[in-house]
């Protein structure tokens, strides 16, 4: 069922954006310039509209999160019933809502196997967060107080707490903050395209996994505590693995005997055609952070799933575990989640993008992208994709030698052609809902070749 159409005073609502609102991971400069941001009025399906009219394909979910598309009125209805019964309860007061308490079960279930448990928040970074703070209260409980470091990777992304950006890679935010905090190493990424062009994939991925390795060997092992990664890194640019790396990840943490946190906000949830990116690769990680697909982004939930060992630890050595949020399960978000949940079930998306749209996009970019000679590499798995624009057909080189030149300038054609996406540096990333059809893939190939075309003379010209 459609929502009302309402109609906006835009240029208003442009004037109190600039006026009065402070957009997230924005130039507020570049914003106030503008005349204020773009206001998106509605959605459905896998259409966005904005405010002049436009409909705008969201190649993007949202922010990689609305994984049933939009217009669902479900999941509106699931809302509105459980803040007539219940809005909020909380679950410090040794209490908990029956919403919450399903929840938990249902992703244990996802998640199966020693992944038994499940701690809630209500944002991505807050969960590992989470992480940050449980894993060294673990390792305090089991007697080996010292296991205080996290290795992570440079151009991961965790969020933008300050846990989260420490964990994180992102040197331009480790600027803001003078992050990161005390404890958190960072080694090389996965990254085939820029750091093992040319190289054997196979050798790559050997290597990538032995930077983790050397790392742990140079901060001693018994001071590690976790190693964090993304299953593959979507804010990074849609960096993925080459076949191999994830299990000698795995066999590494072992060895030492290190927990290992895949994190699974943008990864979870269907994503790359399994529950979870790590069921894809094969791993079975100690710590799952997730949050975004978790409620299609219906309502700001997130949750970390736990493995019974740490629980054992937990319970057995007692003591308030002194963490946790006022929305920590909170209930109208977990009735949301839910239902989120069993549309995904009933509606088969995760067998969906694994076995017809994720295959659908990666022959539309094998046959329709590849080729074209602004494109260094076409790259996707399941509904998760990058696209390299390089200066030279065959190589990884860029234009004016700098990275992101390109990047900005495609996806503005890209969103000026009807495609909402996002350019990473030099790479056009989608992630687009779990619904998106045949014909609406077609459309999202073709604009992102079309936008290509229109970008060849201008980067030609610089
Ligand atoms: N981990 C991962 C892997 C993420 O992608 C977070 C944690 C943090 O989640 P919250 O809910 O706190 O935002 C994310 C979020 C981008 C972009 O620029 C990506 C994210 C958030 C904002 C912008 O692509 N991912």
């Amino acid at each position: 069922m459609s929502a009302p159409i309402r109609n906006y005073d835009i240029a208003e609502l442009k004037r109190l954006d600039v006026a009065h609102h402070l957009p997230a991971q924005a130039d507020h400069k570049v914003i106030a310039e503008m005349g204020g941001s773009r206001i998106i009025t509605r959605a459905e399906g896998s259409t966005i509209y904005d405010g002049e009219g436009n409909a705008i394909l969201d190649g993007m979910a949202g922010l990689w999160c609305v994984n049933v598309g939009y217009g669902r009125t479900e999941l509106a209805e699931a809302a509105y019933e459980q803040m007539l019964e219940l809005p909020y309860y909380n679950t410090f007061f040794k209490t908990a809502t029956p919403p919450t308490v399903k929840l938990a079960a249902k992703i244990a279930e996802k998640l199966g196997g020693h992944l038994t448990h499940v701690f809630f928040n209500s944002s991505g970074s807050e969960a590992n967060d989470t992480v940050f703070r449980l894993v060294r209260h673990y390792w305090k409980l089991k007697g080996e107080p010292q296991r205080k470091v996290f290795i992570s990777r440079w151009n991961a992304y965790h969020g933008s707490t300050v846990a989260g950006v420490s964990l994180g890679g992102m040197k331009h935010m480790h600027v803001q903050g003078d992050l990161p905090v005390p404890g958190v190493e960072h080694v090389m990424q996965p990254y085939w395209f820029g750091e093992g062009f040319g190289e054997d994939k196979a050798a790559f991925a050997a290597r990538a996994a032995q930077a983790i390795e050397d790392k742990i060997l140079e901060v001693g092992p018994e001071n590690v505590a976790a190693f964090i990664g993304e299953p593959v890194q979507g804010a990074g640019g849609v960096v993925i693995p080459p076949p191999g790396y994830w299990p000698k990840v795995q066999e590494i943490c072992r060895k030492y005997g290190i927990l290992l946190v895949c994190d699974e906000v943008i990864t979870g949830f269907g994503r790359l055609g399994q529950w979870f990116g790590h069921q894809y690769y094969g791993v079975t990680p100690d710590l799952v952070p997730m949050a975004k697909g978790l409620s299609s982004g219906y309502l700001p939930i997130s949750a970390v799933g736990v493995a019974d060992h740490i629980v054992r630890e937990l319970r057995e050595k007692g003591g308030d575990f002194v963490h946790g949020f006022t929305y920590s399960g909170h209930p109208t978000c977990a009735a949301v989640a839910l239902k989120n949940i069993e549309i995904m079930e009933r509606e088969g998306l995760i067998e969906r993008t694994r076995e017809d749209t994720g295959p659908y996009l990666a022959e539309a970019f094998a046959e329709r992208l590849a080729d074209h000679p602004l494109v260094g590499e076409a790259r996707s798995v399941g509904l998760l994709g990058g696209v390299e624009i390089v200066a030279e057909k065959g190589s990884n080189k860029r234009f004016k030698g700098e990275e992101g030149t390109a990047g900005p300038i495609v996806r503005d054609l890209c969103i000026k052609n009807g495609l909402m996406v996002r350019g990473i540096r030099d790479t056009i990333v989608c992630c687009p809902p779990l619904v998106i059809t045949h014909a609406e893939i077609d459309r999202l190939v073709d604009t992102i070749r079309r936008s290509l075309d229109e970008a060849e003379p201008i980067l030609r010209a610089l």
